[in-house]
């Protein structure tokens, strides 16, 4: 058994697992409401996917890993989804990868942005950036614009899970090389990223840092990832997997 007293060995196990993540997100305010809608969407795509790794997105993580391997500065972005489905996963992402973390909120209030960064640091994050929001992203309004100077606002590469799509097009405006996770292979952000890499988050951050593990030390593999990847083609493939995916 597990947190959700369901078998692991159950057909729908990972399913109903982030399901009771997300509630349990809703119920310490980690999560805004609208995160369970943002959910619900993604869950669909995930179904027709067959709620598996498809090759262009594993090939896409292994391409994002070498980014964020190579960069000078890489930031990986929190939002409340990702705050409550994958906390120690990004935690170890950004271990393996040396990025910061930093909260980065679409619904923003000072106690999401605190709730969000103590559950980090329970989770063995040292340092979590967001907070100090002294820096601004040019052409979004306020809120949303909010980040820090020193973290995304400095970052040459930053991955952005679960983004929505005006926050995902001014990062890549300012010239960041964008690495986004997202299971619509249509929304605005997989379409304007750098890589984008289309899976579940729940599966897509872990298979990230096991890519960096076997990457790190090696610049020649990293840079062969990067040039391997052809994102037009990443989100063809996982549109014609949806769209042939069985109901
Ligand atoms: O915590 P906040 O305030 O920053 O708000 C976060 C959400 C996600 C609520 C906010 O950014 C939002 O409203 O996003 P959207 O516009 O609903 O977009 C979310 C995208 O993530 C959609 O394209 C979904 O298909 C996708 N998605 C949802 N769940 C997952 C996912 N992609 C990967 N893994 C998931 N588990």
């Amino acid at each position: 058994m597990s947190e959700i007293e369901i078998p692991e060995t159950h057909p729908r196990y990972e399913s109903l697992l982030t399901r009771h993540r997300i509630e349990a997100g809703i119920e310490t305010g980690i999560t805004s409401k609208q995160g369970l809608i943002a959910q619900g969407r993604g869950e669909a795509f995930d179904y027709l996917l067959g709620e598996q790794t498809i090759e262009s997105a594993s090939a896409a993580g292994r391409a994002a890993a070498a980014h964020l391997l190579l960069a000078d500065h890489a930031v990986l972005s929190i939002n409340g989804n990702v705050a409550t489905l994958v906390p120690g996963e990004m935690v170890e992402l950004a271990e393996a990868t040396d990025a910061e973390l930093e909260v980065n909120l679409f619904n923003r209030t000072d106690e999401r942005m605190e709730a969000i960064a103590d559950h980090l640091r329970e989770h063995g994050a040292t340092e979590v950036k967001g907070l100090a929001a002294d820096g601004t992203i040019p052409g979004l309004d306020h809120e949303r614009a909010k980040v820090d100077a020193d973290g995304i606002g400095a970052a040459d590469v930053v991955l952005v899970p679960l983004e929505d799509g005006d926050r995902a097009e001014a990062l890549a405006e300012m010239g960041t090389t964008e690495l986004v996770v997202d299971l619509n292979p249509l929304s605005r952000s997989a379409q304007t990223a750098t890589v984008p890499i289309v899976d579940n988050v729940i599966r897509a951050v872990p298979a990230m840092t096991e890519h960096a593990s076997e990457l790190r030390g090696d610049p020649e593999a990293q840079q062969a990832a990067i040039e391997a990847f052809d994102p037009e083609a990443a989100l063809a493939a996982a549109e014609e997997a949806i769209r042939s995916g069985d109901l």
